[in-house]
């Protein structure tokens, strides 16, 4: 039987009990109002009014009645109540002014797919979420992704039943069984699959889609104590930073957004915060109404770019070539920071003829040689009193020392200005201006977000070479300084682990998630049997989508947990209906975000839909290594918030705690937390990948002129952005969204390239090369650079699918970067 998208779900109306809810709603106090802002900027990052994210042409009447439904309509009161004060929520009922919900029950959660995690407000009528607008502590209004919770919460689009596959993979035929047979039929498969195959044989991931601490818990706990399986590796995501900023600088996921208004020069790099950091972009407006230039590095004219001093097109992949370039400018000019060189890096440190950072003592690994210049004598980079040369050079040594220092430079030397242009497409006048702008403060940021350059083969690089950028210039470890990495409390407050897992085989494979089609498909190093995914969406979001799909079909037995018919779950073989925010109770305290949040049950799933702790521990039970799983949310949260120093009960009153220090400045006065208490620039490890220990500058294989060799075929070089529509595939489908912005995917494309291709302003396009086909209308606009196409994250397969059609499956060379910014296309019009 095929369920068809009307089928009817069973309401649950009336029967919400949650623990949280009931504190919470003896706790209120009456009159809080709409926006609780209690964060510490004043900026309000939110300027779009909601009524301008209705298309041209489309009235907010039809646009009400396009979206539909009770849910629905509250959903587009709620986009509006949390819009600037002087756009008028449109009522749901009543006469004007009064608030047709006002006095409904009220509750709290986190929104915590991986963005910015704004608290949200739910209220309740009758058993039935009415409205989700603004929660509590948030920096400012959550975007309309947010508030289109109300009709996540209520589409008849929502999983109410396991669906067990009834066709071929991928028709869409589906059977509804219980979830005793559902729960009955993974056990057997995994049972059988160790059996076979042994545990290697399974595979269960999962990526971004939730950073809530009980969801993301309890999958790893369960296959820990079944015994393991295979697991995907490398963040498809940010792997590029963490290879690259964790060695250097000992740790990551440190923000500069509590001094982002205190920058005089801002560099954003191959990213777009006015889209993916919306919630706190009021912050770049402050520093540049302060006097701050704003640069945005980017092939595409971004809506960043469109706020900023300057756009600076650069190709992609070339990111390296720019930032030694700049650095070779900042040295010959003598604009580096010395004295923050020889204090605060290893630059000083002497490298070994065997490549190695030479040792005063062979035992203590941190006691890296450097030369002092009053006495010419190698002695501790930590000696008492020591000047260290920064440069080996200047004392003429016969020894041919070298420091850290010199190999950097040297790696910069070709990237003179002139070579920087042929390379990136940036003009040498405006390498050198940078360089200079940027060297001339000590309140440059660079903002790295995570962004689009290091999803590329030798992103790890990238962001190493951004990283000397700053520690050359002394622009870090101060307020209005510092590179931004995406940021997150979890650096500040650490949760106690929920369980305590057993260790597993240190033999169980691993896989890179970039190439789990290709090894599932190799049966590299073995079949996989069983796939069980949750809280990510392969389909959309892994690269080469044909291959994935492929990969999905082969698997025996796919399992997909998601709380809608997603594109991922198309292809499985059983789909576990699960819940969604304000359908269970979580904690949140992760990257992204300075909030550690308390989340609310405000309703039922819908049908026999049920959370992932729910699902697990059934599954648990059925492996008989039930005993640890079988407790509330509550306990759960109570657990983790142990040793946090945050009470259960004041969360639950506050619902969420903006815990970051308010005055937190990373590495501040040049403190890393490394084994040299310095940063680390010489990263001895890279060498037994082959590769140099200081970020030098490869050209990308698969670019115009790499060695992938296929200019002629696909010339145009395709980027990937993320919209405000969806986070990732998160959202992009539901009808509010759909309706308040589109419903198909778009290509961005140079004017010249479009007119040789005969393709005009709003064609159909399709975006092609030997991976595959992605859909689009086309954009044509001279706001990207001729020779890059930029394609647009997460349209699910239902909307025509997914960029990730065509992107790179290589796995980057320093850290197994997802490489999908690295991709050559072409594009035909449609016929
Ligand atoms: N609304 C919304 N917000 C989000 C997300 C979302 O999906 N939607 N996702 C969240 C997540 S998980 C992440 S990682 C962040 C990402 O945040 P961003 O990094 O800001 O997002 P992207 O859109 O991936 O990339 C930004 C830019 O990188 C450029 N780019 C691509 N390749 C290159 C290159 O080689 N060099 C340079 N210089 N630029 C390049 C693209 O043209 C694009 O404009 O956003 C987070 N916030
Ligand atoms: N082509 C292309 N590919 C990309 C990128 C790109 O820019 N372009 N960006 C990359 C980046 S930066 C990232 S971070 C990744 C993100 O990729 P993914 O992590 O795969 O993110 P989503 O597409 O948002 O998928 C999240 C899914 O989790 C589900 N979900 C949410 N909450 C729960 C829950 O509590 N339980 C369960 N079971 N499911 C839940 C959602 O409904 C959704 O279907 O994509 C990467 N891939
Ligand atoms: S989708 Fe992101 S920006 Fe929008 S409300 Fe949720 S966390 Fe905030
Ligand atoms: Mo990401």
């Amino acid at each position: 039987m095929r369920i068809e998208q009307t089928e009817k779900r069973k309401r649950a109306s009336g029967r919400t009990s949650s623990r949280i809810g009931r504190e919470r709603d003896a706790t209120r106090a009456s009159g809080e109002p709409e926006t609780a802002s209690r964060g510490r900027s004043a900026s309000q990052a939110q300027s779009e009014p909601a009524a301008s994210r209705i298309p041209a042409g489309v009235s907010r009447r039809s646009f009400v009645q396009a979206a539909g439904g009770l849910g629905a309509l509250a959903g587009v009161a709620g986009l509006a109540s949390c819009a600037p004060r002087a756009v008028r929520a449109p009522k749901a009922s009543g006469a004007a002014g009064a608030d047709p919900f006002e006095g409904a029950e009220e509750f709290f959660a986190a929104c915590p797919p991986e963005c910015q995690h704004h608290n949200l407000k739910a209220q309740v009528v009758d058993g039935k979420v009415v409205r989700v607008t603004c929660g509590a502590a948030n920096e400012s209004r959550p975007c309309m992704m947010g508030m289109s919770r109300v009709e996540w919460l209520s589409t008849d689009q929502r999983l109410t039943t396991p669906l067990k596959r009834a066709g071929e993979k991928g028709a869409g035929s589906w059977e509804p069984i219980s979830w005793d047979e559902a729960l009955d039929l993974v056990a057997d498969k995994l049972r059988d699959a160790i059996d076979r195959v042994g545990n290697a044989g399974i595979v269960c991931d999962s990526h971004a889609g939730n950073f809530n601490a009980i969801a993301g818990a309890v999958g790893p706990a369960f296959i820990a104590r079944i015994g393991g399986a295979t697991t995907l590796t490398g963040s498809l995501c940010c792997a590029a930073v963490a290879g690259a900023t964790i060695p250097m600088f000992g740790k990551r996921f440190y923000d500069t957004r509590n001094t982002i208004a205190d920058a005089e020069c801002i560099l954003v790099w191959g990213n777009n915060p006015a889209v993916t950091m919306n919630g706190y972009f009021g912050r770049f407006e402050q520093a540049m109404e302060r006097g701050a230039a704003m640069y945005v590095i980017d092939p595409v004219h971004s809506e960043t770019a469109s706020k900023a001093t300057e756009w600076v097109p650069i190709k992609p992949t070339t990111d390296t070539a720019l930032a030694l370039g700049m650095l070779k400018v900042i040295v010959s000019e003598n604009l580096h920071d010395q004295g923050f060189l020889k204090a605060h890096s290893t630059a000083p440190c002497l490298v070994g003829a065997d490549g190695a950072l030479e040792l005063i003592d062979p035992s203590d690994k941190g006691s890296y040689a450097v030369i002092d210049a009053r006495t010419g004598q190698r002695v501790r980079h930590d000696a008492e009193g020591v000047d260290p040369l920064l440069s080996a050079g200047e004392a003429n040594r016969a020894d041919g020392a070298r420091t850290v220092f010199d190999l950097i430079v040297q790696a910069c030397d070709e990237w003179s200005p002139a070579a920087v242009e042929a390379e990136t497409g940036v003009p040498a006048a405006t390498v050198e201006r940078l360089a200079r702008a940027f060297a001339s403060t000590k309140r440059g940021m660079i903002i790295q977000n995570m962004g689009g350059f290091m999803r590329t083969s030798y992103g790890t690089y990238a962001v190493a070479a951004q990283n000397n950028l700053a520690v050359f210039t002394g622009n870090i470890g101060a307020a209005g300084n510092g590179v931004c990495d995406a940021g997150g409390i979890n650096n500040h407050v650490k949760l106690s682990p929920l369980f305590d897992n057993p260790a597993v085989s240190p033999d169980l494979p691993k896989i890179p998630r970039v190439r789990f089609a290709r090894r599932v498909l190799e049966d590299d190093p073995n079949p996989i049997e069983v796939f069980i995914s949750s809280r990510e969406s392969p389909m959309t979001q892994f690269p080469n989508t044909g291959l994935v799909k492929e990969a999905l079909k082969k698997i025996p037995f796919v399992v997909v947990i998601d709380s809608l018919m997603t594109s991922t779950a198309l292809y499985a073989d059983l789909v576990l209906p699960s819940a969604t925010v304000f359908e269970t109770e979580d904690l949140l305290c992760n990257a992204r975000s300075h909030l550690v949040q308390l989340s609310q049950k405000a309703v039922d799933p819908p049908g026999e839909a049920h959370d992932d702790l729910w699902i697990f521990t059934q599954l648990a039970k059925r492996m008989g290594v039930g005993d640890d799983f079988d407790h509330d949310a509550e306990f759960f949260a109570r657990k983790a918030l142990e040793g946090t120093g945050i009470a259960y009960e004041q969360l639950a009153e506050e619902h969420a705690i903006d815990a970051y220090p308010p005055d937190f400045v990373p590495y501040a006065s040049g403190a890393f937390p490394t084994a040299s208490g310095k940063a680390e620039l010489y990263q001895a490890p890279w060498l037994k990948k082959g590769l140099e220990a200081v970020p030098a500058y490869h050209r990308a294989a698969e670019t115009r002129g790499g060695t992938a060799g296929l200019d002629d075929a696909y010339p145009l070089a395709a980027v990937q952005r993320k919209l405000n529509r969806s986070v990732h595939s998160t959202f992009g489908i539901l009808s509010s969204i759909c309706s308040a912005t589109r419903d198909h995917a778009c290509v961005m494309i140079n004017s010249q390239d479009a007119a040789e291709r005969g393709i005009g302003d709003g064609d159909r396009a399709v975006v092609y090369n030997d991976r595959g086909e992605h859909r689009a209308r086309a954009i044509v606009t001279d706001q990207i650079m001729s020779g890059v196409v930029c394609v647009e994250n997460g349209w699910w397969e239902q909307q025509g699918g997914s960029s990730s059609y065509v992107t790179n499956d290589a796995v980057g060379h320093l850290s197994g970067e997802h490489c999908c910014n690295e991709t050559l296309v072409n594009v035909r019009k449609e016929a």
